[in-house]
């Protein structure tokens, strides 16, 4: 399975911060979530490229803000897990200020995706995300990832009960099951990205 625009993506460049980031036009979707989660792994698997982001076992892997341009207005974006250090801190502490500030001011960018395992989905730094994506506005899809790992039923409960909870609390939020692993949930993923990224599928 492939889609024709994110098949055409290419790294572009790596910024520590907001100021070192492209120019601030177009379209931009980033994938945040814990260390490890998968997020470089969805982006290889979403772009049907094996190694366009780096990904590892060893958690903290991806460091910087990752560029990957599909077009001229459009590109995908690799951020750094959280949470592989200390738990129970706040998320923008925990994070590079930096990050918080691409996230909190960057007009290009118009979702987050965000990466979380399947097995342990919401956990505090994840719902922390969630409401500060709610407090400044950002659109969030979640992935529910390594559903290769769930069986059927444990995956559609893990499904279900975490709809319930963004039905409720978090409107700016919506989700899904996927698996890098097994191409789970490309279709749906390419979806979300389509409408955030204004692309007209022909
Ligand atoms: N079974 C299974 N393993 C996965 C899946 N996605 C990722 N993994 C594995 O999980 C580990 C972490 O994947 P990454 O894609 O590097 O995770 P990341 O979220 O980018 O991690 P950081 O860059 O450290 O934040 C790797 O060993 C992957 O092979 C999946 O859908 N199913
Ligand atoms: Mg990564």
């Amino acid at each position: 399975m492939q889609h024709p625009l994110y098949q055409k993506a290419t790294y572009l460049k790596s910024a520590p911060n907001l100021s070192h980031c492209p120019e601030d036009i177009g379209y931009e979707v980033a994938f945040a979530g814990r260390s490890n989660a998968g997020k470089s792994s969805a982006l290889n698997v979403l772009t049907s490229q094996k190694s366009l982001a780096r990904t590892s076992k060893t958690p903290g892997r991806t460091q910087m803000i990752n560029f990957f341009q599909l077009d001229e207005q459009r590109s995908l974006v690799d951020l750094p897990g959280y949470g592989f250090a200390k738990v129970n801190v706040n998320v923008k502490k925990l994070w590079e200020a930096g990050l918080a500030e691409y996230i909190e001011k960057r007009d290009a960018l118009k979702g987050l995706v965000l990466m979380m395992d399947g097995r342990h989905p919401l956990q505090p730094l994840d719902v922390m995300m969630l409401d500060w994506t709610k407090e400044i506005g950002l659109p969030v899809h979640v992935l529910l990832t390594k559903a290769d790992k769930l069986s059927k039923n444990q995956a559609s409960q893990a499904l279900f009960g975490l709809q319930k909870t963004l039905k409720q609390d978090y409107p700016h939020a919506s989700a899904q099951l996927f698996s890098s692993l097994n191409k789970q949930g490309l279709d749906q993923a390419w979806l979300k990205l389509d409408e955030w990224m204004a692309f007209e599928r022909g």
